[in-house]
């Protein structure tokens, strides 16, 4: 693909632009830092379509589903993290890197509820060459005592107490990566636990995972090091009729454990904006995780894109000026394309969605609201929609010395070519 434009090109336009946004007394440059600043957590599980490097043939269990089979998926350590650092060099701005429990690299297996930090050394030795903070989830599927399809909420004492061991090994893991990068390491909790049809008893494993939970986050860990998160769900393949872990369930928790909720956007009714909940959640727990993802139909976790949604969601965090209580992660895994690719489109996406929340003029906003002239909050909000946007982000491409415009592709082909295809 020939590119369009060049650098000269790029900043005839972006003063154009920056001109524009002065007039509503925005400056670029600043916004530009600003939001080439914010921390955006890649998932790495899209690199392998969740498989993990237990052996497994894939990912099984837990509701969730990763198909196609697009060549090159990563199969080990080295090759995930190889992947990773190029999609890095196409994605601008501040990067994490989220790990599973099931990307442990023991030098022979080891149980799930007797891992530990030295079992993720060459990953803390790379985020630490790499300035690549992690983050980090214990891993409740793909696993022999998952198969019941509950986990932390069994009735099953042996299993219940074989997933909090593991809970709380994943808890130290993150704790170990906090200290190793100076910065807490985010560990979310996600269990798929839930019934296919209609339970008779949706109280006694709601009370139970209650209580694992209690047990998990009783052990006493230093909160520069972790950030403790729970993950809520509506439904998944084979719990269609009941969650334990509802949205109900995780706000109340979190709230009484003073503890981050992680909202995911393909969690909810296929209709549902999260971005309603954030003013709202925000007053009764310390803080929030994001997962951008995007469901078509169902929770089908496509790649996120530059959606209404996802702006909505920007925006929201933006005019709250909250962007300091909220963790930003990605969630998603598709097997039917380039997963470079994928990794790039997301976080594309969501840096896109970042940087057009961070330019809007919301003090004119306000102000216009405050004045009781809502045809004028109607009117501007519809003209900040079309400020000369791209122009603004390819500038700040240039900056971070990625690629700007649709220039990445070719990097990736050539990738495919020397790299991916010969994993076959
Ligand atoms: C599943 C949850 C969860 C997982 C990852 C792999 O529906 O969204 O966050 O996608 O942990
Ligand atoms: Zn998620």
């Amino acid at each position: 693909m020939k590119s369009y434009q060049s650098r000269e090109t790029i900043e005839k336009a972006y003063d154009l632009a920056k001109a524009a946004y002065a007039a509503f007394g925005v400056s670029t440059d600043k916004v530009i830092k600003a939001a080439l600043d914010i921390p955006v957590s890649i998932q790495c599980w899209q690199g392998d379509d969740v498989t993990g490097f237990e052996g497994a043939a894939g990912l099984s269990g837990g509701g969730i589903l990763a198909t196609g089979n697009y060549p090159g998926r990563a199969r080990s350590g080295d090759e995930l993290r190889s992947d990773a650092e190029f999609a890095f060099s196409l994605i601008p701005g501040k990067k994490r890197f989220s790990l599973h429990m099931l990307y442990a690299e023991p030098e022979t297996p080891v149980s799930r509820d007797a891992l530990e930090p030295e079992h993720f050394r060459k990953w803390m030795n790379w985020s630490k060459k790499k300035k690549i903070p992690l983050d980090f989830n214990p891993s409740f599927f793909s696993h022999p005592l998952a198969d019941s399809g509950y986990t932390l909420a069994s009735a099953d004492p042996k299993i219940r107490s074989f997933w909090i061991r593991h809970a709380v090994a994943s808890r130290k893991i993150a704790a170990a990566f906090g200290a190793n990068q100076g910065s807490p390491s985010v560990n979310n909790v996600w269990i798929a636990d839930g019934s296919k049809d209609l339970p008779a008893d949706r109280s006694s494993p709601r009370q139970r995972l209650k209580d694992a939970l209690d047990e998990i986050l009783a052990v006493e860990l230093d909160s520069k090091t972790i950030t403790d998160t729970v993950e809520s769900k509506l439904f998944g393949i084979g719990s269609e009729s009941y969650v334990v872990g509802s949205y109900d369930f995780y706000l109340a928790y979190a709230a009484s454990k003073q503890i981050k909720l992680c909202l995911d956007t393909g969690h909810f009714h296929p209709t549902e904006n999260i971005a309603d909940k954030i003013s709202s959640t925000l007053l009764f727990v310390p803080g929030l995780l994001i997962h951008f993802s995007r469901g078509i139909r169902w929770d089908s976790d496509h790649v996120a894109i530059y959606s209404d949604e996802l702006r909505d969601v920007c925006r929201e965090i933006a005019r709250q000026k909250c962007f300091n209580r909220i963790d930003i992660a990605l969630d998603y895994f598709d097997a039917s394309i380039n997963r470079i690719a994928a990794w790039a489109i997301g976080t594309r996406s969501l840096r896109k969605g970042i940087l057009e929340a961070l330019l809007e003029p919301a003090k004119l906003l306000t102000d216009a609201e405050k004045a009781g002239k809502n045809h004028e909050r109607l009117a501007l909000m519809e003209e900040f929609k079309t400020l000369p946007f791209s122009a603004v982000w390819d500038k700040l491409c240039l900056n971070a010395e990625v690629p700007a415009g649709a220039d990445w592709l070719e990097k990736v082909e050539e990738y495919e070519k020397t790299v991916l295809v010969k994993r076959r």
